[in-house]
């Protein structure tokens, strides 16, 4: 008897907690115009129902892509002619893996993807991570494309190191996926400021600097001049700012005031977007022109973000 009642009370609980419990309609989100990379992130993420495949999805596109400059394959190269690579990746178990200064693999988030998933790391660094990245059966290639080496090789006749604000408008990509578990799931793919100092390590590759995920709140990435990225660990920011209770919305434009308040902003770009766990979206950026990329029920959308200036 004792028993039975036990399982009718569970069982009626478990009722309850279906009722209130809303899984919301899953979503991708991507920095800048990344359509391509959106819905493929969202397909995948339908297909086996994970976040994490869809943020990984997502970041290949770009960085196969030889017309975009600032993603893997045609990254522009740093200030010696070398394309070298930044990217992270961060499930909704709080699990985590980086990569940062590698040079030759087309796929840095996948690297980053196993070095999460296959060592005891977060972060793996220039020729180690290659190193690693071969041995997990990644294959070396020359990403310096004819047109980064001719923007180089012009680049160099004045060699003036000068972070453009929103350049082309499709920069370094940051993925936040909601899954169909409500599972959130945050990447980030760069080859970094274009003509940087050689050994030059960005945001991108920072867990709570370019992305961050807390299951329990959402999650956040960033894109623009990762020095102030880093400075004041954004993504981290803004999910602890969501954890306080804003929203998104707020939490995004919070962190961006911490940078506004504390350095010369008027020159540099940073954009930020965030998730919470109900599927609202986030976005905000130091200057204009910051836009994002959305697809939810197979819908995709470039959206204008609000900004500061
Ligand atoms: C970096 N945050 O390497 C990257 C670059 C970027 O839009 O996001 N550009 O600093």
């Amino acid at each position: 008897m004792r028993r039975r009642s036990f399982l009718q009370t569970a069982g009626l609980l478990g009722v309850a907690s279906t009722v209130h419990t809303k899984i919301p309609e899953p979503v991708i989100i991507a920095t800048w115009k990344n359509e391509a990379g959106t819905k493929a992130g969202y397909d995948k993420m339908v297909q086996t129902g994970k976040a994490l495949d869809g943020v990984e999805a997502g970041a290949w596109v770009p960085e196969a892509n030889p017309e975009e400059t600032t993603v893997g394959y045609g990254g522009y190269p740093d200030r010696d002619g070398h394309v070298t690579l930044d990217a992270c990746i961060m499930d909704h178990l709080g699990n985590a893996g980086s990569v940062t200064f590698l040079e030759g693999i087309m796929h840095p988030i996948s690297v980053a993807r196993a070095v999460m998933e296959k060592t005891p790391h977060v972060m793996l660094s220039g020729e180690g991570a290659l190193q690693f990245a071969l041995s997990q059966g990644f294959k070396k290639q020359d990403l310096l494309t004819e047109k980064s080496r001719k923007a180089w090789e012009e680049w160099k006749k004045v060699a003036k190191y000068e972070p453009k604000v929103n350049i082309e408008r499709h920069d370094t990509i940051g993925l936040l996926a909601l899954g169909k578990a409500g599972e959130i799931a945050g990447a980030c793919s760069t080859s970094g400021m274009a003509f940087k100092m050689h050994g030059r390590v960005g945001d991108s590759p920072i867990i709570g600097g370019a992305v961050f995920c807390d299951d329990e709140v959402g999650g956040a990435c960033a894109t623009g001049l990762g020095e102030f990225v880093m400075k004041t660990l954004g993504s981290f920011l803004i999910v602890e700012f969501m954890r306080q209770g804003m929203s998104p919305q707020q939490a995004c434009e919070a962190a961006i005031m911490r940078i506004v308040k504390r350095y010369k902003y008027q020159e540099f770009q940073v954009g930020y977007l965030a998730i919470n766990k109900k599927g609202d979206v986030g976005a905000y950026a130091i200057q204009k022109g910051f836009n994002y990329t959305i697809t939810q029920n197979g819908t995709t959308q470039v959206i204008e973000s609000a900004s500061y200036m």
